[in-house]
């Protein structure tokens, strides 16, 4: 099974987003062998989840709040994105922790409420240029998973993205990418009880259509997670096709 997830960040109006679902629609056939699924900003959480359930695209949120409910404005709580026809959450990315001071610690919080609601944790992963620079990469990626000995077992997918490869244009080499990739998976068979079975590993940083064939032939990736070129229709069908 490979694993294909559209992260829309904050882009689209509604509008965009419905244009987009029918263009996606016409150009995109369930396979068995990939699971797609789209990140959208909040406010279209339930159009695109009505829009895309039927041919069994998954609908995540971009990020959630631990608590159910409360006193904690601007933020949504998993029990709500659960109520809006999410089947899971982005949790941990790069721009949340660079960008809005998300740390390891509020991750443990989320990623038990994303499994208290039912909902899949994506959790992101990956080091600065600097920290590569300063090899410092691995410590990065051990620090950053270790949360997942305090939050117990869980089902959970993870994303390797390197955060000098978002949105940047330039992809991580594939030498660099089985390395991060082989060490997080061993970390991860020894931090967590494997009782949902193994953990699939995505990469996610400037994929197009053009570069994700030559990712999905490494054998430790089983998939991507979509800036960009997801916000095209035509280029994530071919994206999802292609992990087919
Ligand atoms: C990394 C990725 C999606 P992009 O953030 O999470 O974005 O494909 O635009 O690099």
């Amino acid at each position: 099974m490979r694993f294909v997830v559209a992260n829309w960040k904050m882009n689209f109006l509604s509008g965009q987003a419905r244009d987009f679902c029918e263009a996606f629609l016409a150009g995109y056939s369930p396979s068995p062998s990939v699971t797609a699924a789209v990140a959208p900003p909040f406010h279209l959480i339930r159009p695109v989840a009505d829009s895309l359930r039927s041919r069994q695209v998954r609908v995540f949120g971009q990020n959630g709040h631990a608590e159910p409910n409360g006193a904690y404005t601007g933020e949504i709580s998993m029990a709500q994105l659960q109520d809006v026809g999410c089947s899971g959450v982005i949790l941990g990315h790069s721009e949340r922790r660079q960008l809005f001071g998300e740390t390891d610690d509020a991750l443990v919080a989320k990623v038990k409420a994303a499994r208290d609601w039912n909902l899949l944790p994506l959790l992101c992963v990956g080091e600065t240029l600097e920290e590569r620079q300063q090899g410092r990469t691995l410590e990065v990626l051990d620090r950053q998973l270790s949360i997942l000995a305090r939050t117990g077992p869980t089902p959970l997918w993870v994303a390797y993205e390197p955060v000098w490869a978002i949105g940047t244009g330039l992809r991580a080499e594939v030498g660099q990418i089985r390395e991060a990739h082989a060490f997080i998976k061993s970390r991860i068979v020894t931090l967590m009880s494997l009782n949902f079975g193994p953990v699939p590993i995505l990469y996610g940083g400037s994929i197009t259509p053009e570069n994700f064939p030559e990712l999905l032939d490494i054998p430790e990736v089983a998939g991507g997670l979509v800036g960009g070129a997801s916000l095209d229709p035509a280029k994530f069908a071919t994206l999802v096709k292609q992990a087919g």
